[in-house]
């Protein structure tokens, strides 16, 4: 019966996937100037994003959902008991609560069984510094040398919206990233930055590097406080032991993000400020 439903998920996950397509005309003949594996899916669903919560100092939670269907499963899942207990247990961390692929499930004759199902990814991130719990953005002088780690906690919840009910959860394995602090550099890696907010002065050259085996980008407004000038970073994708680097001449702030892992949380501060 799993196995069958599990088949059943992902051909549904492919109805919509091909639906997508053809609505927005994605498909690869279409767009076949533009078209770009990692991206093209990905900008699609942006456009229709809602956004449920976002973090506040009081609770980092960001919560969304890619379209209509999907908050609705995110609505579910937030009252089910044991989704509950999970934001419980995770309660002082980076939280991102994400209605990513809303599926159908359909039998193997192609009837409908059920019209709308939803999937909820939580992920739970959090940094220390020496073993410290760290919320803040720092500055290099300060943390140079440093012990920081950043942990991630991933839940998948699939959910039945016809029933309004929660029908399975899945942890997977802790992710951890451990290395000292290096001036002016961020990891990339699966799928967090760390440190994941910095104070740099004007002119500094800031440099992302990405020590995992998957392909990360660094997207995001630089915003200028003098000119209020808003310029766009984007770094492109870089591969494994490849960087980015980018000098931010002007006090200011980049709120900046992983556009293929937003729903686990991929995101990063940087303030430009004099000492
Ligand atoms: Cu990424």
């Amino acid at each position: 019966m799993k196995d069958y439903v599990t088949f059943v998920l992902i051909v549904g996950a492919f109805v919509v996937g091909g639906s997508l397509l053809l609505i927005f005309e994605l498909l690869p003949e279409d767009r076949a100037d533009e078209f770009h594996a990692l991206s093209a899916g990905n900008m699609t669903l942006q456009s229709e994003i809602i956004t449920i919560k976002e973090p506040t100092a009081e609770d980092d939670t960001r919560t969304y959902a890619i379209n209509k269907v999907a908050a609705e499963a995110v609505a579910i899942a937030q009252n089910d008991p044991e989704v509950k207990e999970i934001l419980q247990q995770v309660r002082g961390n980076s939280i991102t609560i994400a209605g990513v692929q809303p599926t159908l499930l359909i039998d193997s004759s192609g009837d409908l069984i059920h019209s709308s199902a939803g999937q909820v990814v939580i992920t739970a991130n959090q940094e220390r510094i020496e073993g410290k719990l760290n919320h803040d953005a720092i500055r290099f002088e300060t943390f140079q040398g440093k012990r920081a780690e950043a942990r991630q906690q991933i839940w998948t919840i699939l959910i039945d919206i016809d029933r309004k009910a929660v029908q399975t959860i899945s942890k997977e394995p802790e992710r951890r990233m451990q290395s000292d602090i290096q001036p002016n550099f961020v990891h990339a890696g699966m799928n967090m930055f760390m440190p994941h907010a910095i104070i740099v002065e004007p002119g500094t050259t800031v440099r992302w590097f990405n020590d995992s085996s998957i392909p990360h980008n660094v997207v995001g407004t630089y915003l200028k406080n003098k000119t209020s000038d808003r310029v766009q970073v984007d770094s492109g994708f870089f591969e494994r032991d490849r960087s980015f680097q980018y000098t931010f001449d002007d006090a200011g702030t980049l709120e900046y993000r992983c556009t293929i892992h937003s729903e686990e949380g991929m995101k990063g501060l940087l303030v430009i400020a004099e000492k």
